[in-house]
């Protein structure tokens, strides 16, 4: 499965709206703007911009503030990914093919490097050229998909609490839902309301978002196995190494592919409504289950 071409143009926006939306390497206090830049630039697939602006491109094919929106994404997932590094949560000295924000400007400023891009997510959407009602219902949403109550801080604390215990199936659906899938599903969204959905767009969307974010989690357990840390550009074989509830050690890696499809399958029928105009979408989609990093 190749890349899809607009997969490069829609990066190629995404970093240029990044370089406009982070304070320059130069304002002062000069660490903390090298240190956001340094994790935001290291190069990452940019996944949750690109779903959020075709998601967005579905309704509207003019510029809809997705850009930003998706960029405010960004931001969150790399803060997350900084203090996931730390030594108080993973450990861990590489992510996307660096060494981890912690390795270069040591703790303290890890810490508050990713703090700062969650405060600079939150100003970046409140100022998206987005409807204002719309851009109350996004912040609102991708607040919701970031926090405790099943968002991404709530599937990571249960994924630590996971830790060496035995698998359970339930609690494993629970961590991949909130850890990863939230923020995926909100990435839809968002980008959906700023185009301009209505109520039974966001219910198809949502359906989808959720099975394509959780199959992706899945998909990365798997790669953790599969693949080197060369190639994942992070450290792989992480996952049994920390006894982490994984797809795999609950049920091995064919049956994880098996969900994985599954799940893909379930995604892609909820975008049939749509015809053609769903045509990137469901592409994205199979790159996502078929990708190997
Ligand atoms: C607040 C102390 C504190 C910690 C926060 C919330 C959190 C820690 C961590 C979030 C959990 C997490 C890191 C989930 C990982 C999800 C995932 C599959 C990441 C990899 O995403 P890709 O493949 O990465 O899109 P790139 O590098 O391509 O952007």
């Amino acid at each position: 499965m190749t890349i899809p071409d607009f997969f490069e143009q829609d990066r190629a926006t995404v970093e240029a709206a990044l370089q406009e939306l982070l304070p320059p390497e130069d304002a002062l206090p000069i660490t903390i703007h090298k240190a956001m830049r340094y994790s935001v630039f290291a190069g990452g697939k940019r996944v949750r911009p690109i779903l959020c602006m075709e998601a967005a491109r579905m309704f509207s094919p003019e510029q809809s503030g997705a850009v930003q929106v998706g960029c405010a994404l960004e931001f969150i997932h790399t803060y997350s990914l900084i203090h996931d590094d730390l030594p108080a949560l993973d450990n861990d000295d590489l992510r996307r093919g660096k060494p981890t924000n912690h390795k270069v400007f040591g703790e303290a400023m890890a810490i508050l490097a990713g703090d700062a891009l969650l405060t600079l997510a939150f100003h970046t959407l409140a100022l998206a050229p987005v409807e204002p009602q719309r851009r109350l219902t996004i912040l609102a949403m991708i607040a919701e998909a970031a926090g405790t109550d099943r968002g991404m801080i709530g599937g990571q604390v249960a994924d630590l609490e996971a830790e060496g215990k035995a698998p359970d199936k339930g609690m494993l659906e629970y961590i991949h839902r909130s850890k990863t899938a939230a923020l995926i599903r909100a990435s839809i969204l968002a980008g959906a309301i700023a185009g301009g959905a209505d109520r039974g767009d966001v219910t198809r969307l949502l359906a989808f978002g959720e099975h394509i974010g959780w199959a992706f989690q899945v998909v990365d357990d798997i790669l953790d196995v599969e693949e080197s840390s060369e190639a994942l550009g992070k450290t792989a074989g992480k996952d049994q190494a920390q006894k982490k509830a994984t797809y795999p050690a609950l049920h091995g890696l064919e049956v994880s592919r098996d969900i994985a499809a599954d799940l893909e399958a379930k995604a892609l029928k909820e975008l049939d409504f749509y015809g053609e105009r769903a045509g990137r979408l469901r592409q994205l989609a199979q790159f996502l289950v078929a990708r190997r990093a």
